[in-house]
């Protein structure tokens, strides 16, 4: 896995919320408010265009993102506030939320192993995992599955030749097997 994917993983969430923001401002010229987004969620004009999770995310913590306390989320306060979660990344109460969305570009698996791992993951332990922890993850991951994989070649290549004189594949034998053959032949 490039960094670049593995740096751009959770960007789709992030991308989301700025996205559902961005369709509410559209709907409310005056600002963003709380109100305005409790009205948006519950007009049926809007629930094709309205991802009810973001909005629903944007209302739970509408006090964190209006960071002056004016009442409404202005559009440098949304910025803010998605490049910190990007930064600090997710806990898992927020991924679990934001990656029902159904828009959050990673498919269940993914989500679903994440959520599995989360722990080993975030292996600052500060409670939240960012793209490039997972990323680091899976790379950890990726060579344990190819040594795995060395291991179990090596295992079959093993028991083949026990059970299979006819092996000529020498070079793979260890030195055990090499002397179990000699023993075998003497
Ligand atoms: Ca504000
Ligand atoms: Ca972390």
């Amino acid at each position: 896995m490039s960094n670049y994917s593995g740096n751009s993983l959770l960007t789709g969430i992030y991308a989301g919320l700025t996205n559902t923001y961005s369709y509410l401002a559209q709907l409310n010229p005056d600002g963003v408010t709380l109100d305005s987004i409790s009205n948006a969620r519950t007009d049926s004009k809007n629930y094709l265009n309205l991802n009810q999770s973001f909005a629903s995310y944007l209302q739970t913590n509408f006090n964190a993102i209006d960071k002056d306390g004016d009442g409404v989320i202005g559009s440098d306060e949304i910025t803010n506030y998605t490049n910190m979660l990007s930064t600090q990344g997710l806990t898992r109460a927020q991924l679990t939320q934001l990656a029902a969305s159904g828009a959050s570009g990673l498919s269940t698996d993914t989500i679903n192993n994440i959520l599995e791992h989360f722990d080993e993951m975030d292996t600052n332990h500060d409670g939240k995992i960012t793209s490039a922890e997972i990323s680091a993850y899976n790379v950890d991951a990726s060579r344990q599955e190819k040594i795995d994989e060395f291991n179990h070649k090596r295992a079959t290549n093993m028991s083949t030749f026990y059970g299979d004189d006819s092996s000529s594949d020498v070079d793979s034998y260890s030195m055990l097997s090499y002397k179990y053959k000699n023993y075998n032949k003497s």
